[in-house]
Order: C-alpha cells, then sequence, then structure tokens
C-alpha cells in the first residue's frame, strides 16, 4: 500500500514494503561520554536529543512491519581497514584503538562499538559494520537491499552532515529515493544539521526529501 509524507520539497510517497528505516550510527561511541565522538571534542548531549523522537518512529516503523537497518561505524581490532589519513587526523583525546572508559575507540565488538539499549536491534533486523562515513562503502548493504527489493530509505542517525549525509549522497546515487527524518538527525554543530537538510532537499530533492517525524507518523497511521 502506497504511503504519502508531506515532506520537503514535495510529498514522497513510499510503499512499505519496498522501504527500509535505515539508522545511521545511533551507537554509545557517538551518543555517549567517553566514546569517539567525545573524543573529539563534541558535546555529545546534543545528539542524546533525538533519542525519543528515533524511538517512536522505530516503534512505529516495527508495528507497520517494516524492515529495519542499523549501521555502525568501527574498524577491525587490527585496524587493518583503517586507512592512516583517518587514523591520524587531528589531535583527539583518544585515536582510533585507543582505549577508553567504553573500551578500545570505535573498534568492533567494544562497548563503545554497541547501538544505544533504547534503539537496539531486534530479530529480523539488519546490522551494517562500516569502515567508513558512508553506508554503502565496503558494506554488503547494496546486495541486501536488492535482495529485499528496497527502493526507498527513510534516514534517521548522527551525524547529520557526516555518516546521514554521505549515507544518503551513496543511496542516491544508486537510485534510491531517500527521506530524512528532521527530527530524528543530529549533529554536533547545529548549524551543520541545518545546512544539510536545506542542500538534501535543494533543486527539487537533489539528494532527497525532509520532513518531520510527525508527517511520517501520520502517513503511517492513515
Ligand atoms: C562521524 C558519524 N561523525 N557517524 N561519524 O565521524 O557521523
Amino acid at each position: 500500500m502506497i504511503k504519502t509524507v508531506h515532506a520537503q520539497p514535495f510529498d514522497y510517497p513510499f510503499d512499505i514494503r519496498h522501504t527500509a528505516l535505515l539508522i545511521i550510527d545511533m551507537q554509545r561511541d557517538f551518543v555517549e561520554p567517553g566514546g569517539f565522538g567525545a573524543s573529539l571534542g563534541n558535546d555529545v548531549s546534543l545528539l542524546q536529543a533525538i533519542v525519543p523522537t528515533c524511538q517512536r518512529v522505530l516503534q512505529a516503523w516495527r508495528e507497520m512491519g517494516g524492515w529495519v537497518v542499523h549501521t555502525r561505524e568501527a574498524h577491525k581490532a587490527d585496524l587493518s581497514d583503517c586507512p592512516p589519513a583517518k587514523l591520524n587526523r587531528g589531535s583527539p583525546t583518544l585515536r582510533i584503538g585507543d582505549v577508553g572508559p567504553m573500551g578500545r575507540i570505535l573498534i568492533r565488538g567494544e562497548p563503545g562499538h554497541a547501538i544505544i539499549p533504547e534503539l537496539a536491534p531486534i530479530e529480523g533486523e539488519l546490522v551494517i559494520d562500516k569502515p567508513g562515513k558512508g553506508a554503502f562503502y565496503a558494506t554488503p548493504l547494496r546486495e541486501a537491499l536488492e535482495v529485499r527489493q528496497i527502493t526507498h530509505l527513510i534516514v534517521m542517525g548522527v551525524t547529520t552532515e557526516v555518516c546521514v549525509q554521505t549515507s544518503m549522497r551513496e543511496a542516491n546515487d544508486r537510485g534510491y529515493d531517500c527521506l530524512l527524518v528532521e527530527d530524528g538527525t543530529e549533529s554536533y554543530f547545529p548549524q551543520f544539521k541545518q545546512a544539510t537538510l536545506e542542500m538534501i532537499r535543494a533543486q527539487g530533492a537533489i539528494v532527497g526529501w525532509t520532513a518531520p517525524s510527525e508527517a511520517l507518523l501520520q502517513a503511517l497511521a492513515a
């Protein structure tokens, strides 16, 4: 059945059977103190504010029988998938692979790698581990979407201008129609979030659509 979200820059119709809810990197390393985000000097409380909204959308999506894909950004324990350019950049308090309060920073299997409990995946949902910012780079995501005949992605998660926007651009180039939930995404830099929302929907949805969670929930309930 086709549902329509009143979105910007124009309505976004989707068929839930061919749409995945894609939740980007809602993991402890970005959202909780002591992780990768905090090691870069960021205020993680900004990101925590969207958790209740993400929970509401996730619950409604699951109740409709919709499929969910979660991503996590992290590296192998031996860092063989972490290019030196990423490892050595900047002057963080802790580098990728260093031991912090939630285990080794941005390493698969460490406590900081886990998706926050409020949004924890359940049986049947896909979890994609990605070494980069984009959800398609060096991951099996494309194949998994093709097997399920997914054509549309409804996106939430963090951070808006980094992993969320990169993933949406990758998806857009691969032919997916993407909608970003405006209050289901956040940045450590509020002005970057705002700019990203505008960039995505500019020029006739050049990257995709944006809409508040309420508009999506109304569409699901209609
Ligand atoms: C960042 C992400 N910001 N998940 N990762 O490094 O956006």
